[in-house]
């Protein structure tokens, strides 16, 4: 089901917009797979200061399935010998992962410090230090800490001085004081270069450089909302990236890696309309093949004009929250969102040309059969008048160190699993509560897919129409990489 319902959400996206991309693109979407932003950036960070770096991820090459894990474990064990430090970064999914791989390393090279970053190592600082090897957590924004951390280690200093970070000292947990939110908007250029760093030609699919037909800008950062499932920490405060800095990424995206398509990744791109009608400009100066969308939450100040001006320049469609078509859950989860606003700004955004991509939740916090029933049927009839032009629908993960997790009795939560790897939001519900079991939350997500996939079929055809129509241009449905273009 979970297949059929990606076959439909990528083509629903290949007809609309991403409709200008050709074969060869689509051929690529393999290529994104080991584009990691954050270890990226840290890294272009790192090196302004001469720190030398290497990046090492995870490829399939053209789309095959190999042995991931033991593929990238094997490399940077080869190479382990000329580091002074080995970083890994993991997000709760991952995290038993790079727990796993980072005691095969320890085995093997004993005094080469571990470090870990990334989202899960900070809200779990103390869990992950008591029962993995990594010796240094890195909290939040990771490039200042870093830097400081390794030239103390460099000088073997004591570390106890550097902000953000965490560790053992004679079996205590140590955790040093938060660090101030950084200055982003002059940071340097994400260090897309490194990319290749440890790839044969073969894993690249005999081309000298992975291209990334989609890219992931973010011209602004953060939400000024706090939804209580949400796990993203570049809150509360909108930043934006100086508009130059910007510039220099678009064209380095374009003429070096083949980028036809940007997804600005902002969490709120109308948060103030005239800044994002500046950034729209400059997108819209780019090349005339050149198209765009972004991310941004509903505001019902935003209007018309606004929209017709996006369009102008040549934004293509802003995917938005919605979550839940029940208004007391929307209330109840801090969304901060009115339905009949939300359908305002959709209708204004169609009926100006752009498209509309809306995301729901089945078991939002005190969900109830009913309610998660509501939320899919007013997805797939939006889907169908066209309000929502395509649609995503997920089953929410209650993560560590949100509100929803932290005070789940609260929320009725009755059982948690205590399986991280199960936190990949696709394969299975991770809470029970006293009003869904798991097997509801189960059989409504199914439902929820088998109506999104029912409703599509009516919009865009049936499944030999779109294959039909779709070509060559044919999706490999790895989670791996349809997570990372859509
Ligand atoms: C872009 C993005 C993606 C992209 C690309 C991810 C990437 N690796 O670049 C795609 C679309 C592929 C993606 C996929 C998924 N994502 Co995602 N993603 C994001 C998003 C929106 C931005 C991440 C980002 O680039 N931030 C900017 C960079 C600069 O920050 P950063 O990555 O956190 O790195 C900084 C620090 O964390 C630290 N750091 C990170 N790693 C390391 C390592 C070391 C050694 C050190 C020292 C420091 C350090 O330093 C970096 C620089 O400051 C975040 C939300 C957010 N805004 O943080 C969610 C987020 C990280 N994703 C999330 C999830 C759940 C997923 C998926 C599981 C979704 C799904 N259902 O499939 C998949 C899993 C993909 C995978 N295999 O890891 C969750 C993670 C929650 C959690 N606690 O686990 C987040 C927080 C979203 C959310 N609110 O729920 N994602
Ligand atoms: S609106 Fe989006 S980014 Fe903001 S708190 Fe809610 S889920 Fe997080």
């Amino acid at each position: 089901m979970q297949r059929q319902y990606y076959f439909y959400l990528f083509a629903s996206r290949a007809f609309t917009v991403f409709n200008h991309l050709e074969e060869r693109d689509f051929s690529r979407f393999w290529m994104l797979e080991p584009v990691h932003l954050g270890l990226l950036q840290l890294i272009s960070y790192l090196e302004q200061y001469g720190i030398d770096c290497s990046f090492f991820g995870p490829i399939s090459p053209d789309g095959r399935e190999v042995d991931r894990e033991e593929i990238l474990l094997q490399k940077i064990l080869g190479r382990a010998g000329e580091f002074d430090a080995i970083g890994f970064s993991s997000i709760t999914a991952s995290y038993r992962t790079a727990a796993r791989m980072a005691g095969r390393i320890r085995q093997e090279h004993p005094h080469i410090p571990l470090i870990l970053g990334g989202n899960h190592a900070w809200v779990r600082y103390e869990e992950v230090l008591r029962e993995s090897v990594f010796d240094i957590l890195v909290h939040k924004e990771g490039e200042a800490s870093t830097l400081e951390l390794l030239r103390a280690l460099e000088l073997r200093k004591p570390i106890e001085n550097v902000a953000g970070i965490s560790f053992l000292k004679s079996g205590v947990v140590v955790k040093t004081p938060e660090r101030p939110r950084l200055d982003r908007s002059a940071l340097p250029m994400i260090g897309y270069g490194h990319l290749e760093d440890n790839f044969t030609a073969e894993e690249m699919g005999g081309e000298e450089r992975l291209s990334i037909p989609i890219s992931r800008v973010t011209p602004l950062t953060g939400c000024t909302n706090d939804c209580i499932w949400c796990a993203d920490f570049w809150k509360p405060q909108v930043t934006a990236q100086r508009l130059a800095c910007l510039t220099g990424e678009l064209s380095y995206l374009m003429d070096q890696r083949n980028s036809r398509f940007f997804y600005l990744g902002t969490h709120d791109f109308l948060h103030e309309p005239c800044k994002a009608l500046e950034i729209a400009e400059l997108m819209g100066s780019l090349r005339p093949e050149m198209h765009w969308e972004a991310q941004t939450r509903v505001n019902p100040g935003v209007t018309r004009e606004h929209f017709r001006r996006l369009r102008e320049a040549d934004c293509r469609c802003l995917h938005i929250g919605i979550e839940s078509a029940n208004q007391g859950l929307l209330d109840l989860m801090g969304k901060n969102i009115r339905i009949p606003e939300a359908m305002r700004m959709l209708e204004y955004a169609r009926e100006e040309g752009l498209e509309t991509h809306t995301y729901w939740l089945v078991g939002s916090p005190l969900e109830t059969y009913e309610t998660a029933r509501q939320t899919i049927g007013t997805m797939t009839a939006w889907m169908r008048s066209g309000l929502s032009s395509t649609a995503e629908i997920n089953m929410l993960v209650g993560y560590p160190g949100t509100r929803f997790f932290e005070h789940r009795r609260q929320y009725g939560v009755t059982w948690v699993d205590p399986d991280y790897s199960h936190y990949d939001g696709r394969s299975q519900p991770t809470f029970e509560t006293t009003r869904l079991t798991r097997r509801d939350l189960e059989y409504l997500f199914h439902r929820a897919m088998d109506e999104y996939c029912m409703a599509m079929e009516e919009v865009i055809g049936s499944r030999e129409q779109v294959t039909e129509r779709l070509g060559h241009r044919f999706p490999n449905f790895d989670p791996a990489f349809m997570e990372a273009a859509f």
